[in-house]
């Protein structure tokens, strides 16, 4: 319905979102399937001890919009100290298990949703709950089930994606971002108000400039404070 692109011809919004979950569920399989999608999954990860980002355009219902996805890169127990940097101005989260791993799931509410409360104002972030390894159906610990009830208890939606098969991972992405940008366009759209009317579209972007995540829109590490 109100369907106005808001960032056509303007710098396309930036926005943060962070990666988080048990170490081998497979979140940096999503980012690399993600920004690379005809890499072979056969990934690399050198001993790097800290965190990593990558940025990707992405459509969204509102215009393309820029997502600056950050990565654990590494252990995930490294992660404590680095966490406050880690969720910094982030606009969304995904979490992640690997549904052929049951611990992997508990994990997220015993551990990573606590961790995001700590360091997060948990309204402001987006959620989605990403399960996985769908391709590995036959070893199924979770049931999609379990994980309905997961997103009913910390509103968020879900989906169940295959790093390895490309299976939902672009529309994961997508989703999230999508609920971020229409998050940021409403808090714009209330900061603004009736002065807004002559240049909602040029605000929308200041606005999130100065909220979000733009110092390292060129994909400059140095901008991310580690
Ligand atoms: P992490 O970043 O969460 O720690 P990784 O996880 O992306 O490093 O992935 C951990 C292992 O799971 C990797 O295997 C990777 O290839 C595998 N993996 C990731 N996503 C999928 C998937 O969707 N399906 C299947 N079957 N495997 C996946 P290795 O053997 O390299 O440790
Ligand atoms: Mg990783």
């Amino acid at each position: 319905m109100s369907s106005r692109p808001t960032s056509t011809g303007g710098k396309p919004p930036l926005y943060k979102i962070v990666m988080l979950g048990d170490s081998g569920v497979g979140k940096t399989s999503l980012v690399a399937r993600l920004t690379n999608p005809d890499r072979p999954l056969n990934h690399d990860i050198s001993a790097t001890m800290g965190i990593e980002f990558d940025t990707q355009m992405l459509d969204t219902e509102h215009g393309k919009v820029k997502a600056q996805i950050w990565d654990t890169a590494g252990q995930e127990r490294f992660a404590r100290v680095l966490l406050p940097t880690y969720f910094r101005k982030a606009k969304g989260v995904i979490l992640v298990y690997d549904i052929s791993n049951a611990k992997s799931f508990e994990s997220l509410s015993e551990r990573w949703m606590a961790q995001l409360n700590d360091h997060a104002s948990s309204d402001d972030l987006a959620k989605l709950l990403v399960g996985n390894k769908s391709d590995l159906e036959a070893s199924r610990e979770v049931t999609q089930e379990k994980a309905e009830q997961f997103c009913q208890e910390y509103g968020m939606e879900m989906l169940e994606t295959s790093a390895k098969s490309g299976e939902n991972v672009l529309k994961a992405f997508e989703k999230l971002i999508g609920i971020v940008h229409d998050r940021a366009l409403a808090a714009s759209k209330n900061k603004t108000g009736i002065k807004g009317i002559n240049g909602s579209q040029q605000n929308t972007v200041k606005l999130d400039d100065h909220n979000g995540a733009q110092d390292a829109s060129s994909g400059d590490a140095s901008a991310c404070g580690c």
